[in-house]
């Protein structure tokens, strides 16, 4: 299947299996120094998915480097790493690796790597990742849509390789599943990504502690901006539509900086009978991040990519410039139109 250009997809079967393309494997099997990038804003699948790699390829006796843009790693993903052992590098030398690994890194321009593509570019590089806007960057890829993240895939990618999961790689892919699949209550959850999971907890996966730490330990800071959250949250007149909103004046006041901006979009989802929320947050002057959610089979990603942004069916997102009030107005305008569209 593998044909050594630069596309490489594989039909995932019914027994639930998902074979990692033969010509993958050869690549990290010849790889002797591997560096690891993720997406900009990293967030779980990033940090589990770039760890257990780390991890993995290590114990077969490659030097290997997990890059992380200097600042960009929020204090929940910090712990994941620490946790699980995993060191970040913001300033090594990209050019001394033979191998550049991409994961969960839907576009060459979100690579979360100091000086930007500009140093990747033209290099080794194998693109794994699940995004259905994946644009095939790299020297070869695995793309697969269906999986529910990309620690999925890193699940196969290790399983078949030499050497065995270890409780730190465990722990650092059932963070990147649970976290995609929003603790397996998305629609991403499937037989295949539990029964991943299932492994992942025969392995040693330190769940309880892991689920602790990532979802119920705000600092008060975090506490502070959820409820500025909770306070700017609106919902329209046909109750389909819900959205928040935080500048960065609320952003700081709250004690909080952008890179605590992760999953509050769920306080505007979690209100019954949404069809489709949205969070706006001013991370930067002149910039607003735009987490879009769909629930059921809305699929907010025509939504996202309406201002060029990308993402998943279900859950998609949009770096717009201009103030907040004006891209504000504006999305909330066509997502309105949206919904409005959408129930005919
Ligand atoms: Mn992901």
């Amino acid at each position: 299947m593998y044909s050594g250009e630069n596309e490489v997809r594989v039909a995932m079967g019914a027994d639930m299996r998902c074979e990692p393309p033969a010509g993958v494997l050869e690549l990290l099997r010849g790889a002797r120094r591997v560096g690891l990038v993720a997406h900009v804003t990293p967030d779980a699948d990033c940090i589990g998915s770039m760890g257990a790699l780390w991890h993995a390829l290590r114990a077969r006796g490659a030097e290997v480097t997990v890059f992380t843009a200097a600042g960009s790693v929020s204090r929940r993903m910090g712990w994941l790493a620490e946790f699980c052992s995993v060191p970040l590098a913001s300033d090594a030398a990209v050019e001394s690796c033979d191998l550049i690994v991409a994961l969960d890194t839907a576009r060459e321009r979100r690579v979360n790597v100091e000086g930007g593509w500009d140093r990747l570019s033209g290099r080794a590089l194998l693109n794994v990742d699940h995004h259905p806007t994946n644009t095939r960057f790299g020297t070869a890829c695995w793309i697969e849509p269906a999986a529910s993240s990309t620690c999925e895939l890193v699940f196969e990618l290790i399983a078949a390789l030499p050497g065995e999961i270890t409780a730190d790689i465990a722990t650092l892919l059932y963070a990147g599943i649970h976290a995609d699949t929003q603790g397996f209550s998305l629609s991403n959850t499937t037989a295949r990504s539990l029964r991943v999971a299932h492994e992942l907890a025969v392995g040693g996966a330190r769940i309880a502690e892991l689920c602790e730490r990532l979802h119920r330990a705000n600092s008060r800071q975090e506490f502070e901006l959820l409820k500025q959250i909770y306070s700017n949250t609106r919902v329209s007149a046909d109750g389909r539509l819900a959205w928040s909103r935080a500048s960065l004046a609320e952003i700081e006041a709250s004690g909080c900086t952008v890179n605590d901006v992760e999953d509050q979009v769920d306080v505007p989802r979690s209100i019954d009978g949404i069809d489709v929320a949205i969070l706006l947050t001013e991370g930067i002057p002149g910039k607003v991040r735009v987490n879009f959610r769909g629930e059921g089979d809305v699929n907010v990603l025509e939504l996202a990519q309406q201002f060029g942004g990308g993402g998943h069916v279900a859950r998609a997102g949009a770096m717009i410039s201009g103030s907040l009030d004006e891209v504000a107005e504006r999305v909330v305008r066509a997502a309105e139109e949206f919904v409005r569209r959408r129930r005919g």
